[in-house]
C-alpha cells in the first residue's frame, strides 16, 4: 500500500458517507476482479459504494441505479461484467455520469468476449474501456481518481506521491543476472 499525502482540509472527494464513485458489477463471480478497482478507491479515500447490478437479471435496477446516479452525486461509475458484458453500456445508456468498463475474464473465452462488447459501442453513447480482468479494474479506478482530482488539488497531489512511488520501486527493480 502506497503512503498517501494528506491534508487537514476534507477532500471534495472523501466527503464521508456520500459515495462519489459507484463500482457496479454483474454477479459476485465478478468480485475477485472488481475489488481490485474498491481497494484502490479506498487507497485515495475516495467515497464510493459497491454493488452487484446484473443487466439481464435486474434489469429495472439497472435503469433505476443509471437514473439515480447523477442526482444522488455520483461522478462516475466503473462497471463490470463478463460474457455479454451489457451491464456498461445499458448504463451509459441511461446516465451522463462517465461509464468506465471492466471486461470481466469469462469461463469460455477468458474475457476477450467481455471486452468487445464492452468497447464496440456503437456512436452515440461512449463507455470507456479499459484491460480485461484486474489491471483493468485497478486502472478504471485509477483513471476515476485523476477525473476527480481535476477539481480537488488534495487528491492530485496524492495521485502525483503515487505515480513518483512507482517511478522509484521501478528505478530500484534488480534482475538475477
Ligand atoms: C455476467 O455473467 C457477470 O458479469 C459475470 O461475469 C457472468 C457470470 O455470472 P454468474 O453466472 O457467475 O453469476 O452477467
Amino acid at each position: 500500500m502506497s503512503t498517501l499525502s494528506t491534508s487537514d482540509a476534507p477532500s471534495p472527494s472523501t466527503v464521508s458517507g456520500k459515495p462519489v464513485v459507484g463500482v457496479v458489477m454483474g454477479s459476485s463471480s465478478d468480485w475477485d476482479t472488481m475489488q481490485h478497482a474498491v481497494q484502490i478507491l479506498a487507497q485515495f479515500s475516495v467515497a464510493h459504494e459497491a454493488r452487484v447490478v446484473s443487466a439481464h437479471r435486474m434489469p429495472d435496477d439497472l435503469f433505476a441505479y443509471a437514473e439515480q446516479a447523477g442526482p444522488r452525486g455520483l461522478q462516475a461509475i466503473i462497471a463490470g461484467a463478463g460474457g455479454a458484458a451489457h451491464l456498461p453500456g445499458m448504463l451509459a445508456a441511461k446516465t451522463i455520469v462517465p461509464v468506465l468498463g471492466v471486461p470481466v475474464a469469462s469461463r469460455h473465452l477468458q474475457g476477450v468476449d467481455s471486452l468487445h462488447s464492452i468497447v464496440q459501442m456503437p456512436k452515440g453513447i461512449p463507455v470507456a474501456t479499459f484491460a480485461i480482468g484486474t489491471a483493468g479494474a485497478a486502472n478504471a479506478a485509477l483513471f476515476a481518481v485523476s477525473l476527480l482530482a481535476l477539481h480537488d488539488a488534495d487528491l492530485a497531489a496524492k495521485l502525483q506521491a503515487f505515480r513518483v512511488e512507482q517511478t522509484e520501486a521501478a528505478r530500484a527493480m534488480t534482475l538475477p543476472v
